[in-house]
């Protein structure tokens, strides 16, 4: 290892006297923390969908456009306008969409639920509150209204296919393999085109007759969800996902679905079949609800009311806990910004630092990450997944790349490539403390 030390080191020879008294630094690192990530033998669906395991890091999910329905929308509207802006009573957004597609960081599709044969849906309600409105743009600004008892968040993997927009039902049966709480609608809001009070400009309604001769305003906005994950199905989200962003962009009217007749409105206390939605159809005997009133010429400061309901098309992408060495050297379609033929010393700035007729000036950073050993081998691999790890934007890393780049000769410079290999293996593992001090230590010298 020392032979192997100073090929590398060539150019740092006279800087050697840093070793002194991290002789502990190299000894060889066990590594127990990988298996962490294989996560396998667990009940629940039994996916053929190798493609989900990737999903966290890969990927985008693109649902279908689906259904959004904020019960009492128009009424807080209604209050806030009527109080002069001083009421902001809440209501509650539900929304319910089937995933079209998953697709990796290059947009092409990873897995692709229908060809396989199953369905994964997304139920979704959350409180609002009217920020504000602005009569001059007919723009409505909206808050989270955090922690109402009918807030939740929850993803599907269903085995018989069956989710209908039309009913809205289907949206919430068999295996719960993911559920969230909610934690900000950072970013909601809501522009009528037009003015509404001169009356509805278009039809609500497609196919479906359940809304027949219901109009709406004609209008779109944004809505953007944040949430932490609660519950996990490990046999389909093999990766641990800490968190998630849910992108809606509503619209009226509806132009490629119909509005649904019914929407999930309660979590699912088990992991199996949720709660039957509640209907918000005609005839439903819900007070203040039906056609006339959802999205329709009411009495309310020519907003419609009490309720409004939008087309959506959602997107989402997930945060996951850092990944190990085997996973990034496994999977490199995953990689974000570095191919497996990069040089590893040109990458990580060592070329100077490398002896060039030794193995290493010219290792790739796929054989960095499958290198054996300790001290500069294992600092070579952490450091490889650790710049991984920092370079995919849906990793939830300690350190951004630059960092990384500047810690293998930083920890040459220092006589520590073990010790930082160490923290570096911690940090791949979820794990990033001792990494926070090496990384201060290395801004303090830099
Ligand atoms: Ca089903
Ligand atoms: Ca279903
Ligand atoms: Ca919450």
């Amino acid at each position: 290892m020392r032979k192997e030390l100073f090929s590398w080191m060539k150019a740092i020879r006279g800087r050697l006297h840093h070793r002194g008294g991290n002789s502990h630094a190299t000894k060889p690192l066990c590594e127990p923390l990988e298996p962490r990530m294989l996560l396998s033998g667990s009940p629940g669906p039994a996916p053929a969908v190798d493609a989900v395991q990737d999903i966290a890091t890969a990927a985008v999910f693109e649902w279908l456009p689906g259904a959004t329905y904020s019960q009492g929308g128009s009424q807080a509207l209604d209050d806030y306008f009527t109080s002069g802006g001083t009421v902001h009573n809440e209501f509650t957004t539900y929304f319910q969409t089937k995933l079209a597609a998953i697709k990796d960081t290059n947009g092409d599709v990873v897995f692709d639920p229908a060809a396989n044969g199953v369905e994964v849906t997304v139920v979704a309600g959350f409180g609002e509150k009217i920020a504000f409105a602005d009569p001059a743009t007919n723009t409505v600004y909206f808050d989270f209204a955090d922690g109402q008892p009918n807030e939740f968040l929850e993803i599907y993997f269903d085995t018989t296919p069956d989710a209908d927009t039309v009913a809205g039902t289907g949206f919430n049966d068999g295996t719960l393999v993911l559920r969230a709480d909610i934690t900000d609608v950072p970013y909601s809001f809501f522009q009528v085109v037009g003015d509404p009070a001169a009356g509805d400009v278009a039809p609500l309604n497609l196919a479906s007759p359940d809304f027949a001769g219901v109009l709406t305003v004609l209008g779109g906005g944004t809505t953007t969800l944040e949430a932490e994950t609660t519950y996990r199905n490990a046999s389909v989200f093999k990766i641990p996902v800490l968190s998630m962003r849910f992108d809606i962009t509503s619209h009226t009217p509806f132009d490629t679905v119909t509005p649904s007749d019914s929407f999930v409105t309660m979590a699912n206390p088990g992991t199996g079949d949720g709660p039957s939605p509640t209907s918000f159809n005609v005839g439903a005997g819900i007070p203040g609800v039906g056609v006339g009133f959802i999205n329709g010429a009411g009495s309310l400061s020519g907003v419609g009311g009490p309720d409004i309901t939008f087309q959506s098309e959602v997107v989402n992408t997930f945060i996951v806990a850092p990944r190990g060495v085997g996973f990034w050297a496994n999977h490199t379609n995953l990689w974000v910004g570095f191919d497996p033929d990069d040089s590893f010393a040109a990458t990580f700035g060592l070329e100077d630092i490398i002896n060039p007729n030794s193995s290493w000036a010219s290792m790739t950073l796929l054989e960095a990450l499958n290198t054996n050993g300790g001290g500069n081998k294992a600092l070579a691999r952490q450091a490889t997944a650790a710049l991984l790890n920092a370079a995919h934007p849906n990793v939830d890393y300690a350190a951004t790349t630059e960092q990384i780049i500047a810690l293998p000769a930083f920890a040459y410079d220092y006589g520590m490539p073990g010790f930082v290999a160490l923290t570096l293996q911690l940090a791949n593992n979820g794990q990033p403390a001792a990494l926070l001090v090496v990384l201060q230590w290395l801004d303090f010298v830099t």
